[in-house]
């Protein structure tokens, strides 16, 4: 017992009633920040970019989008220059950004190339390597080329071809430079809420039925990019591709059987959604069941689940050169008893079939839905790397909601990324999770979809009245400086090697 009341005084310094630890990320590490260009670009129409559906979004439904636009957002399609420079004062060694497909390919398809978006990439791409800043490079973050929505989107199973040329398109052009790629952010958001509640772009309403077709052609799409990818460019560019998946950790609320095997079942319902068919070639098979079972009591004639043909399965299996998982917050989960059956009214969350819920004595932020949860950082990423077969694993987003306003956030915000990144340092040297990056989201406040600018998560704030769009550090951004450059968490003496 004193022998561990010793060595915690030593490993560890207290921040409020959280342990800190005191070991150091590994030298290797990727520290970055994360961003997206429809969040943060503006120039929406500028220089030949063909409209997406958050364009059209934010244009035909103001209402969805708290009547705030990313038609200027922070203008980094002008001032791009001047974020590179920020990126290289905070020292981070990777940056992780999207490329707006109709900024390149104005329709989307691959006859309708635009230069001038083009030239927009090279330069950032090449301005990020001089300063060695890796690209970590999304092609899909949410922005679907109308002229591709108007044909369906990614309810219709061509998307799997659109895809497929846009991404040999992007490997053509920046493969050279361009090492790691994200195929997807978050399909989860895209296909639940762009064509199941219908809160994001394209704002659809189909919930337990267009959502599933959605992941299933955007699942198929990555696959089929991925061989491509093998079999056209891997021996001359040797680049890694991956998916980006965000999932909240959904922890049991019991140490009942029931309680342990709901949350098992959330997590593969969210993460395993698509972790499982990018890794094994298929769905959970729980979800498989409960679906079938589900869409049968419904009166469907078959499940509303799609499912992958055996070509299929082999396209997608082993499709992910590592794992990405964007965290935030957690939920705990309670059993309950079978949802009933509501004929035409099926739903995702039906299928799932359990509560879930943030107890009140959680800490809050701004957003509804989001607690700060640091100990569900080191559950998640420890949760993946156990299903997956310890994969390597990169944490693709994380930060804190505030209202924008708060400069001196060492207590919110910075406080808030050193105790989900001391959880994710317990999960590498504790639980031996392969854990190689950390992307906080985000440098600069930026456009943040439905919330528009009313929630913000930056190290820079930026003053979206003022026609210059001026970036002002807040003291997160020092903080943040200071742990990727010394990457230690604590003040440096007190850092264990
Ligand atoms: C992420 N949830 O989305 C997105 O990838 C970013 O573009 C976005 O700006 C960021 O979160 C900040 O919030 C999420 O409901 C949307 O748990 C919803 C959830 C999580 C992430």
């Amino acid at each position: 017992m004193l022998v561990l009341i010793l060595f915690s005084l030593l490993a560890a310094s207290l921040a409020d009633d959280y342990v800190i630890n005191t070991k150091r990320f590994p030298k290797d590490f990727q520290f970055g920040t994360a961003s997206a260009a429809y969040q943060i670009e503006g120039g929406w129409d500028a220089d030949g970019k063909g409209e997406n559906i958050w364009d059209r979004s934010v244009h035909l439904y103001p209402e969805k989008n708290s009547y705030a636009t990313g038609d200027i957002a922070c203008d980094s399609y002008h001032k791009w220059q001047e974020d590179v420079d920020l990126l290289v004062g905070m020292g981070v060694n990777s940056y992780r950004f999207s490329i707006a497909w109709s900024r390149v390919l104005p329709t989307g398809l691959v006859n309708s190339s635009n230069p001038a978006g083009i030239a927009y990439y090279k330069n950032l791409i090449a301005a990020l390597k001089k300063n060695n800043i890796e690209p970590l490079v999304t092609m899909h973050h949410w922005d679907l080329p109308t002229y591709l929505e108007d044909l369906g989107g990614f309810t219709n199973s061509q998307i799997q071809d659109w895809f497929v040329d846009y991404a040999r398109f992007l490997f053509e052009n920046f493969g050279d430079d361009v090492k790691n790629w994200i195929t997807f952010n978050e399909p989860k958001q895209t296909c639940e809420h762009g064509y199941g509640t219908g809160a994001l772009a394209p704002n659809i309403y189909s919930p337990g039925v267009k959502d599933y077709q959605c992941a299933h052609n955007l699942i198929i799409a990555h696959g089929k990019a991925y061989r491509m990818y093998e079999k056209e460019f891997k021996a001359k560019q040797n680049g890694r591709i991956t998916m980006v998946i965000d999932s909240n950790w959904f922890g049991p609320g019991s140490d009942s059987e029931a309680d342990i095997e709901a949350a098992e079942r959330d997590m593969l319902f969210t993460y395993g959604w698509f972790g499982h068919p990018i890794n094994f070639g298929d769905y959970p098979e729980i979800m498989k069941i409960r679906i079938a079972n589900r869409s049968a009591l419904e009166g469907f004639a078959s499940s509303r689940l799609p499912s992958f043909s055996d070509e299929e399965k082999q396209i997608i299996n082993g499709t992910a050169d590592f794992m990405c998982v964007n965290i935030y917050t957690s939920s705990l989960v309670k059993a309950i008893p079978e949802p009933d059956i509501i004929p035409n009214g099926p739903g995702r969350d039906l299928d799932v079939g359990v509560q879930e819920y943030q107890p009140d004595d959680w800490e809050p932020t701004v957003t509804s839905w989001f607690k700060v949860v640091p100990w569900g950082a080191r559950k998640i990423v420890k949760w993946i790397s156990d299903t997956y077969n310890h994969p390597e694993i990169m944490v693709t987003e994380n930060g804190y909601h505030d209202n924008g306003t708060v400069i001196h956030d060492m207590d919110t915000r910075g406080r808030y990324h050193k105790l989900y990144l001391s959880n994710l340092l317990d999960a590498i040297y504790e639980d031996g999770v392969n854990l190689t990056g950390y992307m906080a989201w985000a440098l600069t406040d930026d456009f943040e979809w439905q919330y528009g600018y009313n929630i913000q998560l930056g190290f820079y704030q930026v003053n979206f009245t003022d026609p210059d769009r001026p970036r002002t550090p807040k003291d997160s951004a020092s903080y943040y400086r200071k742990v990727v450059t010394t990457r230690c968490l604590v003040d440096d003496d007190q850092c264990v090697d």
